[in-house]
């Protein structure tokens, strides 16, 4: 699961497996003989004071699953293997906030002298806060078909849902009241994994882009993504104006007070009492 300051690790170094991965029919054929070396991410305060394997991820399991997955499944790319696997580590292990996972292939079918070819990924869970609306048809059952396609997404951990509240429009376009509210999940989709799967749930609710800041049956905004500040054209983190919005950080304080915009240091509890009272601008 996430965890900011986790800095322990357990490395693997140079596992044997077998198995059949490869682009040529040859290789997924006869098989060949793959490396592989990882690091896993987490915190093990808790069994180096207990010295209790429950409060630890046990290696050697998590050597014979890289050993179990690598042969039961076949990919022609290694990269493939390397993303999927450590997808698979940190579902299986949810002690485990990160992994650096390194697929080496000795033997490739080159025909140069060389050493080893190897893929590595880089893969943990992440926080994200994301900023629910509905201002059209029943809100409230628009809000909680996303809530439930979030919980179904096995790459999402819903954690936490704020009140939800009814708020004003904002922006200077004339509609019905909102339903607004706040999710608190935990993800192994990067921010444009996330933005596009919230893209699709909003299109399965019946969402159409027609005017700007206008109706909607259900909006769905990344409002936090770990502590990520960016601003490209298509996704921009935090949400921006998000510091001037009622509707947004009420429910956010409702789950995370204490939570600071990444670029700002300020608290959201902070941002929420520097907005005047009443207003939402
Ligand atoms: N985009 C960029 N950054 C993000 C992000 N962090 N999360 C891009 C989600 N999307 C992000 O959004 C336009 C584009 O923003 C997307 O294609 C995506 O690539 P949209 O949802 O298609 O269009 P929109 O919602 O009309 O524009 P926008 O800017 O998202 O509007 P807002 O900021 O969502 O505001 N009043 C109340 N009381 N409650 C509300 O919920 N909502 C709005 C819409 C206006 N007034 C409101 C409310
Ligand atoms: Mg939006």
């Amino acid at each position: 699961m996430y965890c900011e300051w986790s800095a322990d690790e357990i490395h693997i170094d140079k596992l044997e497996i077998f198995a059949h991965h490869g682009v040529y029919p040859e290789e997924r054929r006869e098989g060949q003989t793959f490396y592989v070396n990882a690091v896993l991410y987490l915190d093990i305060g808790e069994a180096g004071r207990s010295d209790d394997l429950e409060q630890t991820v046990d290696y050697g399991a998590v050597c014979h699953f890289v050993t179990d997955w690598m042969g039961n499944n076949t990919c022609s790319l290694l990269e493939a293997v390397a993303c999927r696997l450590a997808e698979a580590i940190l579902l299986k292990y949810k002690m485990l906030s990160g992994i650096d996972l390194e697929i080496v292939k000795p033997y490739a079918p080159v025909r140069l002298p060389f050493r080893g070819l190897s893929v590595r990924v880089r893969r943990s869970w992440h926080r994200a806060y994301v900023g629910v609306g509905s201002n059209v048809g029943d809100r409230h059952a628009h809000i909680k078909a996303a809530v439930e396609a979030l919980r179904a997404n096995p790459l999402v951990e819903l954690r936490q849902i704020s009140d939800m509240i009814v708020t004003k429009p904002y922006g200077g376009v004339q509609q019905e009241d909102f339903v607004n509210g706040v999710l608190e999940l935990d993800t192994l989709l990067e921010p444009r994994q996330l933005l596009r799967l919230l893209q699709e749930i909003e299109k399965e609710e019946g969402r159409t882009r027609t005017i700007h800041w206008g109706p909607r049956t259900l909006d769905l905004d990344i409002l936090f993504f770990d502590r990520l500040v960016t601003a490209d054209r298509d996704l921009t983190i935090p949400h921006p104006d998000m510091e001037n919005r009622r509707f947004v950080l009420e429910p956010l304080c409702n789950l995370a007070p204490y939570l600071r915009h990444p670029a700002t240091g300020k608290t959201v509890s902070a941002l929420l009492r520097e907005l005047e009272p009443g207003e939402s601008r």
